[in-house]
């Protein structure tokens, strides 16, 4: 995003870093039920706020965990967004990832492949989970396997936003973990070595210069 969209308060990633506020994102084909998900968690405290500017929509919501209050965002994109990639500044500062796909559509399901790749880019080590939507309009699909969490080793979910199945659980799981990660970050020394390989690569340009 431009510089001055952070101008709207809502939106300025420095928030995050405050030791009791997460962000979480949510990744997912059009209509898979990632806005109907949350509205489904948040009920009667719902209050999107719409960013119709950047077809963004923040969810705020206040969670105890522990003896804690941690103020979560939950981030919703809208639309058509796996055509074109999501912004850099969507992942930003993200403390976990909520990816879903609808069980009555099969290319959700292997689109997942192209959301997680482009998650890694941007966020290598938050925790992620994969939500199989829908589960009301089809419950053989509990019977079906689904290997793509397996595969990445992440926590698998059969929900229903229609009727409430697992919703609270996935979304009370998700954020412990996403504080969890807030707290002892994984990739820490990931950005660590990257700064000092971003200052190497200074290094050898200085020297080459020197040596014309
Ligand atoms: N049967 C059933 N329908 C659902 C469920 N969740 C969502 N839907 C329907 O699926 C459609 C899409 O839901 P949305 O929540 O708008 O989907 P979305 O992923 O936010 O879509 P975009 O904002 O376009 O990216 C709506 O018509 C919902 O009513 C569910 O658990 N069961
Ligand atoms: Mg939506």
């Amino acid at each position: 995003m431009a510089r001055e969209e952070w101008t709207h308060p809502d939106l300025d990633p420095h928030k995050y870093d405050a030791a009791e506020a997460v962000k979480i994102i949510c990744l997912g084909d059009s209509a898979v039920g990632k806005s109907k998900l949350m509205e489904r968690f948040l009920l009667d405290e719902y209050r999107p706020q719409q960013m119709s500017t950047y077809a963004l929509t923040l969810y705020k919501h206040k969670a105890t965990v522990g003896n804690k209050t941690v103020a979560v965002d939950f981030w919703d994109t809208a639309g058509q967004e796996r055509f074109q990639s999501m912004h850099p500044s969507y992942y930003h500062k993200a403390h976990a990832c909520i990816m879903v796909f609808d069980v009555q559509r099969k290319i959700t399901y292997k689109n997942l492949t192209t959301w997680y790749k482009e998650l890694r880019e941007y966020r290598a080590e938050i925790p992620c989970c994969v939500v199989a939507n829908k589960i009301d309009a089809d419950m053989k699909a509990t019977q079906r396997s689904f290997n793509f969490a397996k595969k990445h080793d992440l926590p698998f979910y059969y929900v229903s936003a229609a009727d409430g199945t697992n919703v609270v659980k996935m979304f009370r799981d998700t954020i412990r973990r996403a504080l969890e990660y807030k707290q002892n970050p994984t990739d820490f020394m990931d950005e660590v070595l990257q700064e000092l390989e971003n200052f190497e690569l200074d290094k050898t340009g200085d020297d080459s210069e020197a040596d014309d």
